[in-house]
């Protein structure tokens, strides 16, 4: 058996987490296909929070309170940048986060595409699942806010950070994505996949530029394989973070069913055959597609084992 997952960061590292346990037990294999709308190039680094935060945490190296970066993390850099008035001061790179950096950058910089670099920074954490940027080329998700001369776009990491996404915000533009093609891997795998799995990843800035990519969100709604969606809003409020904040921006109401419908069903020009929901949103409704509900708390590798049954078994 073979499972994509597309996933964004700590809600699609948690959920991999739980596939690969499943997928452990059953001899399947996973591939998850992984935002890159959020990296920045910061001190001339290329930083690509998603990617290491599904890497981290399937390599038993992240944070688990602070849900990005690593484990026991110092952070002298960070204080030396400041020292010298350094900006941006309202974003912070941890000592050990920034080996990886580093040598991510000199591999790109040296012409290797991100997905080889990826490959070769997995050989040292062994995740289990192969992890994939959703594409080698630029695409960053960008908000457009009010300015003083109009509106004007800003980094999504400038937005979700240093404005902790609470500005008036019209629209999210995702940056190069015209232009970018799928990283190789990623058709042939949805292509090849019994099973397609959407992350209980934040739907408007994780998922959302997963699917700009051209080609992607065809290969997955024309695909052979069932999809299924796993709600990362439970009983109207996100389980954290901002994604209230992204679902307002876009008018869709913060609510399993809200998300769900912004999917939509494949029938309908959509992407799902299943949506699981918590107990508490039992009863949300999806058009044309089977609405299950089960429990969503990724507590532990088990629980979240669980909801990947619970998926399989909506189709
Ligand atoms: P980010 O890129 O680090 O912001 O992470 P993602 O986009 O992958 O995931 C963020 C989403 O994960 C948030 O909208 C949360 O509501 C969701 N989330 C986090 N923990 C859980 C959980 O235990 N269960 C469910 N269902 N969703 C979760
Ligand atoms: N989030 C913060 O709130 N503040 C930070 O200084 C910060 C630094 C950072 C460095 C590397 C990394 O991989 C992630 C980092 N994050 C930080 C998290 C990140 O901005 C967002 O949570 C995600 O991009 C949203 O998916
Ligand atoms: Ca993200």
């Amino acid at each position: 058996m073979r499972i994509v997952v597309l996933a964004g960061g700590i809600g699609g590292a948690r959920f991999l987490l739980g596939v690969r346990a499943y997928a452990r037990e059953v001899g399947a294999e996973v591939t998850a296909v992984v935002n890159v709308g959020d990296d920045l190039l910061l001190h001339g680094l290329r930083v690509c929070p998603d990617l290491d935060s599904v890497m981290y945490t399937l390599g038993g190296g992240a944070d688990p309170e602070r849900g990005w970066g690593r484990v026991g993390e110092s952070w002298t850099v960070k204080a030396e940048l400041a020292a010298y008035g350094a900006e941006p001061t309202w974003f912070g790179l941890g000592d050990k986060d920034i080996a990886t950096h580093l040598v991510r950058t000199t591999m790109l910089n040296a012409g290797y595409p991100l997905s080889q670099v990826t490959e070769a920074l997995a050989t040292r954490w062994q995740p289990g699942v192969k992890i994939l940027p959703a594409t080698d080329d630029r695409l960053e998700t960008h908000a457009v806010v009010d300015g003083e001369q109009g509106q004007r776009a800003i980094h999504f990491q400038e937005w979700w950070v240093r404005y902790r996404a609470d500005i008036p915000t019209h629209r999210f533009v995702f940056v190069g994505a015209d232009a970018a093609k799928p990283a190789p891997g990623v058709l042939d795998a949805i292509g090849a996949a019994d099973l397609v799995l959407i992350a209980p990843s934040n739907p408007v800035v994780s998922v959302a530029p997963v699917l700009a990519v051209p080609g992607l969100r065809d290969a997955v709604a024309g695909g052979p394989a069932p999809v299924v969606g796993v709600s990362p809003i439970i009983g109207g409020a996100p389980v954290r973070g901002m994604a209230d904040r992204c679902l307002a921006v876009l008018g869709v109401e913060c609510s399993a069913a809200g998300v769900g419908r912004l999917y939509g069903g494949r029938r309908d020009g959509g992407l799902l055959d299943g949506w699981l929901v918590a107990p508490e949103d039992a009863g949300a409704e999806v058009p044309g597609v089977t609405v299950g509900a089960a429990p969503l708390r990724m507590t532990d590798e088990t629980a979240t084992a669980a909801m990947v049954r619970s998926a399989l078994e909506l189709v």
